[in-house]
Order: C-alpha cells, then structure tokens, then sequence
C-alpha cells in the first residue's frame, strides 16, 4: 500500500492506543486533516491553486471538523477512520457521522489518485486488467468518463477492484465503495465544488482532465490485490 496513504488512513489516531476501558472518552474526535501529498499550485492549470485552497482547505477541513463534533464524548473518536465508515454505513440514526467519516475518507483518497504529471495510460498488471475489464483502454475511458456525467447530483466515480476483475462504479452524495465490500483503486469526486470554479458546469471536461493530466495509476497500481 501506498506509505502516505497507510498513514493518513489506516493508522488510528494516537489517542487510541492510550485509550482504555476505565478512561474517560475523548473530548473530542482525534481525526485531523491529513497532509495534501503536494502543493496546492501543483495540479494547475487542470484544478487551479483557488480550486484545490476550497477544495482542500474549507470542504475537506469541514468534514474534519464536523466528524470531530460528532463524535465527542464517545467511543467512535478513537475508531480508526475506515472502520468508522463501515460501522456506521446504511444507519440511518448515523447518517451525519457516516456522511462525514466518508466524506474525509473519500477526500483524502482522492488527493492520492492525482498527481502533478500524471494521467494517460497506467501499464504492467493494472493495465492488463483495464485491458482485460473493459476491452481497451479508450474504451476504459469512455465507461469511466460517461459513468461520471452519469451522477445525477453529486457523487464520486470509482475504479475498484473486484476479485480478478475491474469495475467502474459511482456513488451518491459521501457513499464510498469502502463501504461495500469493494476495492477502490482511484476516484474523481463529481460534486461541483470539485470543478465550478474551474470548469463551471463543464464536468465532462474536467473528468476528461483528470484522467488525461492527473490520474495517479501509481497509486491505483500499489492497491491491487
Ligand atoms: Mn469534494
């Protein structure tokens, strides 16, 4: 796995492992903002510096902050983040925490699925199994790019991985494949604050960009199984 990943995510926060039964519960959440893995001007002119300061600095500390509030005071401050989401997926007396530990959960996968340079063809295993999956790579990116135009409302559009094969799927609102089962290997988040400030209504050109001048196949790659 991804080293600055496996920190940002799947280690759990300090105070867990202080955390006993006979200790009071945090007071708050331990879940901080995870470092962007570049800066903020790197991904221009394809998701602008404006963009990526909103984008990263407002939406995504917000959900931070949100997910910390609510769950104060109790056991889930200390859960690590992915089990969180699990836990808390199709409960509807969790919506608000699930929406938000999905939310972070989503955003930070999606700074590792673009870097500066990136996009065009992955190659070696991951593209043997686009090739496999989908026919041909153009034909990965047609599926991919329509799926995304194809969220009415916001969402995010996923490769995962599942079993020996690749799928393209697409999620409402904070829904995330972690939350069923699946694989994910790279995202494009299709809210419109991923793209308006950029794009303005344009998403089929700014998922086009993506996976031109942006997609991390590094990334998707060290999370195959
Ligand atoms: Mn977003």
């Amino acid at each position: 796995m991804n080293e600055l990943f496996a920190i940002t995510l799947c280690l759990p926060p300090l105070i867990a492992m202080t955390t006993t039964g006979l200790a009071a519960e945090p007071e708050t959440g331990g879940f901080k903002l995870p470092l962007l893995p570049y800066a903020q001007d790197a991904l221009e002119p394809y998701i602008s510096a404006k963009t990526m300061s909103f984008h990263y600095g407002k939406h995504h500390q917000a959900y931070v902050d949100n997910l910390n509030k609510l769950v104060a005071k109790t056991a889930m401050a200390s859960e690590p983040l992915e089990n969180l989401v699990k836990e808390t997926s199709g409960a509807p007396d969790k919506a608000p925490i699930f929406n938000n530990a999905a939310q972070v959960w989503n955003h930070t996968f999606f700074w590792q699925s673009m870097k500066k340079g990136g996009g065009g063809a992955p190659d070696g295993r991951l593209l043997k199994l686009i090739n496999k999956s989908f026919g041909s790579f153009d034909s990965f990116k047609t599926n991919f790019v329509s799926t995304a135009v194809g969220q009415f409302g916001s969402g995010w559009v996923w490769l995962v991985q599942d079993g020996d094969n690749l799928k393209i799927v697409k999620t409402a609102n904070a829904d995330t494949p972690v939350a069923h089962g699946q694989t994910p290997l790279l995202t494009c988040d299709v809210w419109e604050h991923a793209y308006y400030l950029d794009y303005q209504n344009r998403r089929k050109d700014f998922v086009e960009a993506f996976l031109d001048h942006l997609a991390n196949w590094n990334f998707a790659e060290s999370l195959l199984k």
